[in-house]
């Protein structure tokens, strides 16, 4: 029997915008509806960024405590929240929802190990603040998954580790087709497959249009998947997901085709080390 996958949905972002798609969910009732959704289609995990009344991207830990609050009590699902934010953000702002404990304490918290392009911008992450925002996770006492957009970001991983600010094995999802950053290859998926520390798990977030393809090339490979609307807002050519639940159902049906079964939340949570709440 092959290993279950875990299937994360990314459901806000913080780029995409109301204007690409009205189906981006804002407020903290829209998305846990999204979020409890997801789990139906298949879903273990959510990555969550919040918003502004007004959808300008935020890391308010008042707005991640009322999104949060509001999806454990429709849905069982991992809650992932961002610490990268949006480009150009300090790190105390990013590093908000960290800030929040007891009931409403993340589960795990993105990581990621190295500063890249972003389209034409930089997403800014420079060593000392790695190892801060680092830190920080485990004062939360979150997990964290190591984003890594570049193939030198799974070294650092391996730096981090060494120097006792990261526990191995670890998590890691593979960020490909950010313009300015590695492409989504297939060669691509491999090598960092083949980079990573011994027993570690993996993911792919790939943009855009790779986003299916490469949920599903991760799958056959034996990693887990990531869809959702910050990474790609179509189901088809030119048709927009009314959701991201839409793109995780199919990624649900290319795992059964594939015999993948999905991993549950609590199953989910057994592999990827998390402690209980
Ligand atoms: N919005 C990007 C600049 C994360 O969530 O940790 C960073 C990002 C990664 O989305
Ligand atoms: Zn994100």
């Amino acid at each position: 029997m092959s290993e279950p996958a875990i299937v994360t949905a990314c459901l806000v972002g913080a780029e995409v915008s109301r204007e690409q798609t009205p189906y981006l969910p804002i407020t903290a009732d829209e998305i846990a509806a999204e979020a409890a959704a997801c789990r139906k289609a298949g879903a273990a995990m959510v990555h969550l960024h919040v918003r502004e009344p007004d959808g300008k991207p935020s890391q308010s830990a008042e707005l991640f405590a009322a999104a949060i609050r509001e999806i454990r009590r429709r849905t069982d699902v991992i809650v992932q929240v961002s610490t990268g934010g949006a480009v150009g953000m300090g790190v105390d702002e990013r590093c908000g929802p960290l800030t929040l404990r007891g009931e409403l304490r993340p589960e795990m918290a993105t990581l990621t190990t190295g500063t890249v392009n972003f389209g034409d911008d930089v997403f800014s992450n420079p060593r000392p603040l790695i190892r801060d925002i680092a830190r920080r996770i485990r004062e939360c006492g979150a997990v964290p998954e190591i984003e890594c957009f570049d193939a030198g970001m799974v070294d650092e991983a391996r730096a981090l580790a060494g120097e006792g600010l990261l526990a191995l094995p670890a998590h890691f999802d593979f960020v490909l087709g950010v313009p300015g950053a590695l492409a989504a290859t297939p060669e691509a998926v491999r090598f960092l497959v083949s980079r990573l520390p011994e027993g570690c798990s993996w993911t792919v977030a790939a943009m855009g249009r790779h986003e299916l393809p490469f949920a599903k090339l991760a799958l056959e490979l034996g990693g887990n998947a990531r869809v959702g609307l910050e990474d790609n807002i179509y189901l088809s050519k030119g048709v927009l997901a009314k959701g991201s639940h839409e793109l995780v159902a199919k990624v649900a049906e290319v795992a059964k085709e594939l015999g993948r079964p999905l991993a549950t939340p609590d199953e989910a949570r057994q592999r990827l080390r998390i402690p209980a709440l």
